[in-house]
């Protein structure tokens, strides 16, 4: 007389754990873009990138250059939370001393 069905030994197959075979992606990169404008002064960029990106005055000065000569430049490449970030903490300083600088991001 076979046993009752809770007592039987078989393995539940719905309860045996396969090892993983997706494979999980590393969240995506975005790049922090300041934009050219003709009226935002020197001064106030280089600070922005002091400031919001951790730059040297040396290497702001650089970046700020090459944005001034080719339109737009990356200030950094972060994950899309701290980029947004920037993104609104640069954008709310730049307003709140009135000059258009804009900055921007994009996914990498
Ligand atoms: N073009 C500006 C000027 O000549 C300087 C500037 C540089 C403005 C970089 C914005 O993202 C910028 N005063």
């Amino acid at each position: 007389m076979p046993l009752p069905k809770d007592t039987q030994q078989e393995p539940d197959s719905s309860l045996v754990l396969e090892p993983r075979r997706d494979t999980v992606k590393p969240p995506p990169l975005y790049r922090v873009l300041l934009l050219n404008d003709d009226y935002t002064p020197m001064d106030f960029v280089v600070v922005v990138l002091e400031k919001f990106f951790a730059m040297t005055r040396e290497r702001a000065t650089m970046v700020m250059l090459s944005v001034h000569r080719e339109g737009k430049g990356v200030c950094g490449i972060y994950p899309k939370d701290v980029a947004a970030t920037k993104v609104e903490q640069v954008s709310a300083f730049a307003r709140l001393h009135q000059h258009p600088l804009a900055c921007v991001m994009e996914e990498t």
